[in-house]
């Protein structure tokens, strides 16, 4: 049968990471697999909107999605987590909570091009202090140091970007 497998999508906000999921999440869905994709912003106005930005909090929005994930790829779903995840340890983590079928993604697009691309005016409201602790802005993001996949959005198509996260889905789940 299927294998289920957490695919962990990290970069800065405007990277990319949940443009590329829901379109993978698509592409699959219409080969006949069922996936599911867990997004930092939407689990934030659920299951975690009693967290905020802070390390400790990010650690935490970090340890729940990793426990529901692993939860959900137990089941045989193909689990796209969208999370800024900025710190390697708070990863590091999540790899162990997931065990088996771990990938870390790392969606890389430059500080100055999310910036550019803003599609919420996030950028904008952290550069003017309307929002504090804003990764990459007034707070770090480590890139990953041995990622799976680097997926660099600057450089790719979205297609090419979406070909290279299928390819690995193919090798984690051996389709
Ligand atoms: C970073 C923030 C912040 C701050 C609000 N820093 O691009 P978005 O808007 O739609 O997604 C971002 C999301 C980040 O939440 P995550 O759960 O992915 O972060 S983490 O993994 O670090 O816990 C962004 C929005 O929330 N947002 N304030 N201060 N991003």
């Amino acid at each position: 049968g299927h294998r289920g497998a957490v695919l962990w999508l990290t970069g800065l906000s405007g990277s990319g990471k949940s443009t590329l999921a829901v379109s993978a999440e698509h592409r699959l869905f219409q080969r006949g697999r069922q996936v599911v994709v867990l997004d930092g912003d939407t689990l934030r106005q659920g299951l975690n909107s009693d967290l905020g930005f802070s390390p400790e909090a990010r650690a935490e929005n970090i340890r729940r999605t990793a426990e529901v994930a692993k939860l959900l790829a137990e089941t045989g779903l193909i689990v796209f987590v969208s999370l800024i995840s900025p710190w390697q340890a708070d990863r590091e983590k999540a790899r162990r909570i997931v065990g088996e079928n771990f990938a870390e993604i790392y969606v890389q697009a430059d500080i100055e091009t999310c910036k550019s691309r803003d599609p919420k005016g996030l950028y904008k409201k952290a550069l003017q202090g309307e929002i504090k602790n804003f990764t990459g802005i007034d707070q770090p993001y480590e890139a990953p140091e041995e990622p799976d996949l680097t997926i660099d959005t600057t450089a790719l198509t979205e297609e090419q970007a979406l070909q290279q996260l299928l390819d690995l889905v193919d090798r984690l789940c051996a389709l």
